[in-house]
């Protein structure tokens, strides 16, 4: 399969890793709009939240105490989002689930 995000995984591509186990791996996005933008994703590939089903649960459940985990490691006191896009609509442009965790400034609301 030719997945960019999975490619980054097997390190065919360089990421600045963050963290890393089993399930997933986080590492720092290319092209960041906050002081702290970390993307999260399962090794396993899945195209997006949209094609997780049941058997996924466990997966997810792991990445959102991962980012609690890096949000801490980060500092992210002040607080922080999760962003997940989907699909084209969403704005999606690697379909393999990720997770944006964002902060280290007080963030907007806008949507263009
Ligand atoms: P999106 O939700 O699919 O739009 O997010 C994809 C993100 O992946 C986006 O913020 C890119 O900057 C980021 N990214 C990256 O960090 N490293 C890469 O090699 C590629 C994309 I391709």
């Amino acid at each position: 399969m030719d997945c960019l995000f999975c490619k980054i995984i097997d390190g065919e591509i360089p990421s600045t890793k963050v963290y890393e186990d089993d399930v997933c791996y986080a590492f720092r996005d290319i092209n960041p709009v906050a002081p702290t933008h970390i993307l999260v994703i399962p090794k396993k590939h899945i195209d997006g939240l949209d094609a997780c089903d049941e058997g996924d649960k466990e997966i997810l459940s792991h990445i959102l105490s991962v980012i609690k985990l890096i949000a801490r490691e980060e500092k992210l006191t002040g607080g922080y989002r999760v962003i997940s896009n989907v699909g084209e609509d969403g704005g999606q442009s690697v379909r393999h689930l990720h997770f944006h965790l964002i902060g280290g400034k007080k963030l907007g609301w806008n949507f263009d």
